[in-house]
């Protein structure tokens, strides 16, 4: 599926674009935010292209040839022409609603079914892409391409996809990856260094998370979490936790896993994965939150037991599963 406007057309008379994602940017969010802005700096080389989005974890730093650039709210929201945003919907921006708001003209690109209508003036939401980028990739198209573009969108296809294992990969993903790595750049040490390196520090949290995590629904659901004490004992960040939700769900038996960690004293920022027999999107969304049928998250507030409670109880009633 195509979209139904031409991006570049959408964009020929402004003059400020801004293109932006979610909050906490994710290797999806980077790549795909990242390779549109290169691909519209160079197809409208005198408008202005800014890419507006939260500091990525540090991992993303590590490798040659990103260039991440520096959080940058700046400027008058009122002269955005174009405000473009990736990966998410409109309301998970942060900083960066103020250009959308003030924006004439705003797009939004996603694949998350929880945003299948869309949150902007044009639309182009994709629910069984496997990821903004390679929706992206879809926009570009092969001839507007180089290696510096394709570089960025494997980089959100292949973290967006676990490493084109999770059941979002289609021939089409991978006849795209295919043709990325055409390009030549080394995406060997890119996956390296942004989805499987952890620090010694990372490991260890990540283990222990393991070690201390619970089962329910005779095993099918595996739950892990990190208190507030401990976060703010250890000074922990939500990098930390970097995979600790998949090496919960890889866990023989589990059907759901469940992860958590605190944002604050009294809240708590939830993951929830899937093999596909709960609808943890569904869940989700019946938190406020959002995702897809296989990977979801959202915020709560309570202590981990309340949450806990609540998120049990809802994929009890969904599945019919007893604790
Ligand atoms: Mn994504």
């Amino acid at each position: 599926m195509k979209p139904d406007f031409n991006l570049i057309e959408e964009c020929a008379d402004a003059k400020n674009i801004i293109v932006t994602g979610h909050i906490k940017p994710d290797g999806d969010c980077i790549g795909s935010t990242i390779a549109l802005t290169l691909y519209l700096k160079k197809q409208l080389p005198d408008a202005n292209v800014r890419l507006v989005i939260e500091k990525p974890a540090p991992c993303f730093d590590s490798v040659k040839g990103i260039d991440l650039p520096e959080p940058d709210y700046a400027g008058n929201p009122d002269e955005t022409d174009v405000c473009i945003v990736l990966d998410t919907v409109a309301d998970r921006i942060g900083n960066a609603e103020r250009f959308f708001k003030a924006a004439k003209k705003t797009i939004n690109i996603d694949h998350h079914i929880s945003n299948a209508s869309g949150s902007a003036m044009l639309n182009y939401v994709d629910p069984k892409a496997s990821s903004a980028s390679e929706l992206v990739y879809r926009i570009i198209g092969e001839d507007g391409l180089d290696e510096e573009i394709a570089k960025y969108i494997y980089l959100g296809i292949a973290h967006d996809t676990g490493v084109f294992r999770f059941n979002n990969t289609s021939p089409e993903t991978l006849r795209a990856a295919a043709f990325l790595i055409g390009f030549g750049f080394d995406f060997s040490d890119l996956l390296e260094k942004t989805y499987y390196e952890k620090t010694y520090e990372q490991a260890v949290i990540v283990a222990d998370i393991v070690r201390n995590s619970k089962n329910f629904c005779d095993g099918k659901v595996v739950y892990g979490s990190v208190g507030y004490e401990e976060f703010c004992e250890k000074k922990l960040s939500p990098n930390d936790f970097d995979g600790a939700i998949n090496e919960l769900r890889i866990i023989k038996g589990c059907e759901c896993a469940i992860f958590m960690y605190p944002m604050n004293e009294a809240t708590y920022k939830v993951s929830l994965r899937s093999i596909g027999t709960v609808d943890v999107s569904l869940i989700s969304q019946s938190f406020g939150g959002g995702g897809h049928m296989r990977a979801a998250g959202f915020y709560l507030k309570g202590t981990r037991e309340e949450i806990l409670d609540k998120i049990l109880t809802a994929i009890c009633e969904q599945t019919g599963w007893n604790r």
